[in-house]
């Protein structure tokens, strides 16, 4: 069951001017850096507010390590912009195979490994009424030392 926004993914050029952005308009710090080969992205967790399930909501800015990752060819043909959403679930694998059974696809076989020791699977955007939707299960997770 889906039971959270987990997190909203943020496409942009330059990371550290997009954290410093939302750092000196908003007061938003960040929680956790990141890189995902596997993704291609080199990324920022904002947190926004813990859930009622014990979970938490971020901003995931997202900077691409290559330009033919997605976010790199994302960024190339819109711009700077929401990338995806993505949902917080105990139980991505099940949740997952529930959406598969109802005709949308899911990217992948197997869920990946997503920031901070999570476990990610995405929707593909044009079954979504245009919205590349994330599924995560999180990891119980502290927050970077600075
Ligand atoms: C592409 N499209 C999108 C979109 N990306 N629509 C809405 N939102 C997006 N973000 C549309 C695009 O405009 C095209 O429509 C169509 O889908 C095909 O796009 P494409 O440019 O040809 O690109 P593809 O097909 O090579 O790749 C699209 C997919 C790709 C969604 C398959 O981006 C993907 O695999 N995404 C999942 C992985 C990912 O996004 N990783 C980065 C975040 P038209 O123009 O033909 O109508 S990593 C992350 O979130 C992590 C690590 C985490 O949270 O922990
Ligand atoms: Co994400």
């Amino acid at each position: 069951m889906l039971t959270r926004i987990d997190h909203i993914g943020i496409a942009c050029h330059d990371l550290d001017a997009t954290v410093e952005f939302y750092r000196t308009t908003y007061g938003f710090e960040v929680f956790h850096t990141e890189v995902n080969e596997e993704q291609g992205v080199r990324e920022a967790m904002l947190k926004i507010n813990d859930t009622s399930d014990g979970g938490s909501s971020y901003l995931q800015l997202l900077e691409p390590t290559r330009e033919d990752s997605a976010v790199g060819t994302w960024l190339a043909k819109h711009g700077e912009g929401v990338h995806h959403i993505a949902f917080g679930t105990p139980d991505v694998d099940g949740d997952a195979a529930e959406i598969r059974d109802k005709g949308v696809r899911v990217l992948y076989d197997e869920p990946r490994r997503g920031t901070m020791g999570s476990r990610i699977t995405f929707l593909h955007p044009k079954d979504c009424h245009g919205v590349l939707t994330e599924l995560v299960t999180s990891a119980r997770v502290e927050p970077d030392e600075h």
